[in-house]
């Protein structure tokens, strides 16, 4: 009999602990869930061979199919850029997003080369003159990489920012690399 009611109460212990961690995995699923995750993709289509040949070994890491022709040349991006259409498959994708005030914005770069995400003031310019179309440089990509403040903003093939607290209002984001890859970001 004594051994059962030790039994019986270790028994209920162990109910009352995992009824425990229950009503806290229930409290947790009832916070709002952390106000949400909005996803900015930056996308390009350069090609291995030209690229890197002029840019070093695995700058251009593609993973737009080039071998199938989903891509671009190094001398034509920057031809197109100068004719004033430059590659749309350079691009942030949304172009524009609106989110509440609260929401994490994450920018994954899934092309193939580096780009950075650069909050500017007003879009214009990037660091390299040939992709530029007469834009001139605005001042948050000047000095290019040797700028820390730009070299901060580089996103590398593969990886992941964060941006969990952004104010209200509106953000402008562009590539200092390649100035048409550009987003706007509306927290409300
Ligand atoms: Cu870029």
């Amino acid at each position: 009999m004594k051994r059962n009611a030790v039994g019986l109460s270790l028994l209920g212990c162990m109910f009352m602990v995992v009824s425990a961690m229950c009503a806290d995995a229930q409290e947790k699923a009832k916070e709002p869930a952390s106000a949400g995750v909005a996803q900015i993709v930056a996308l390009d289509e350069c090609e291995p061979t030209s690229f890197n040949g002029v840019l070093g070994p695995d700058f251009c890491k593609n993973v737009a199919l080039a071998a199938l022709g989903f891509s671009t040349n190094l001398s034509d991006l920057f031809s197109k850029a100068a004719a004033g259409t430059p590659d749309p498959g350079w691009d942030f994708e949304p172009d524009e997003l609106q989110v509440k005030k609260g929401t994490t914005v994450l920018v994954t770069d899934q092309g193939g080369e580096p780009h950075t995400f650069t909050e500017v003031k007003q879009f214009g310019g990037g660091f390299i003159d040939g992709l530029n179309h007469g834009e001139a440089v605005v001042p948050e990509c000047s000095g290019g990489f040797s700028n820390v403040a730009v070299a901060k903003t580089r996103i590398i093939q593969g990886s992941t920012t964060a941006f969990p607290n952004l104010s209200k209002g509106e953000h402008l984001f562009e590539c200092c690399i390649h100035p048409w890859m550009r987003v706007k970001v509306v927290v409300k």
